[in-house]
């Protein structure tokens, strides 16, 4: 009787796994059936500290970039259309150029917006006919960065409760990019800037990382020249002058 049960229970475990596999071959069947056009900014990602120039990648399903642009009916193709703080175009009778803000009509699935004046903006790409009006329904995706005037790139390491530099000194309102590496073991350290020792207002909090780990902090200095103040906010003891040039 044991055994009996034991089959049955067998039998009833096979027969479910099958009918949800089958179950779920069918779903995705149809969306593969349903699915139109689409377009994903893989790059820069949402959010995103960069600097000067803006490289934006993106990703393109059941679409095909058509060559050379201008040419009628391609079934199932057309164009890019990269904007820069433009708003998406969405009139369907009309090509696809935006009131304000910059665009580009491309073939390539990367484009460069080059020199990118400091500050917020954003970027969207939006796929249109070969006669650059746009897909209905409208087929765009926007992504919101942050571009700073420059760059500045180190390494900052924390090892037996100290770091490995007294002053960090970076340009006025670069995109700092730090290479955190804790080599602590279990023990939490982070990077923080603040204005002075008295922490009055803080410009950067980096995620606590507990050691033996790295991380990568992005982030934009003060623009006012000057000298600041980091530390580790576990540690507080853990210190140095962020100089601003
Ligand atoms: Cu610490």
């Amino acid at each position: 009787m044991k055994r009996v049960l034991g089959l049955l229970i067998l039998t009833l475990v096979v027969g479910c796994a099958a009918l949800s596999a089958g179950a779920a071959a069918q779903e995705e069947g149809a969306e593969n059936a349903t699915a139109g056009p689409r377009v994903s900014i893989v790059e820069p990602t949402e959010g995103a500290i960069l600097a000067g120039n803006v490289t934006v990648r993106v990703n393109l399903t059941n679409f095909t970039l058509v060559e050379p642009p201008g040419e009628p009916d391609a079934p199932g193709g057309g164009l890019l259309h990269y904007y820069l703080d433009a708003p998406v175009p969405a009139n369907a009778s009309a090509p696809a150029v935006p009131e304000t803000g910059w665009y580009a009509a491309s073939t390539n699935t990367t484009h460069t917006w080059e020199n990118v004046t400091p500050g917020e903006h954003n970027l969207s790409v939006q796929l249109v006919n070969d006669d650059g009006t746009p897909l209905v329904p409208l087929v765009f995706e926007t992504v919101n960065v942050t571009v700073g005037d420059d760059a500045a790139v180190m390494n900052l390491t924390a090892a037996d409760f100290a770091f490995d530099t007294e002053a960090i000194t970076v340009p006025a309102g670069a995109v700092v990019t730090v290479f955190f590496r804790n080599e602590d073991q279990g023990i939490p350290h982070n990077l923080a800037v603040y204005d002075s020792s008295l922490r009055s207002e803080r410009f950067f909090m980096g995620e606590f990382i507990t050691g033996p780990a790295e991380t990568v902090y992005t982030f934009i200095a003060p623009s006012l020249p000057g000298t600041y103040y980091f530390q580790c906010d576990a540690h507080p003891f853990m210190n140095g002058d962020f100089i601003v040039g």
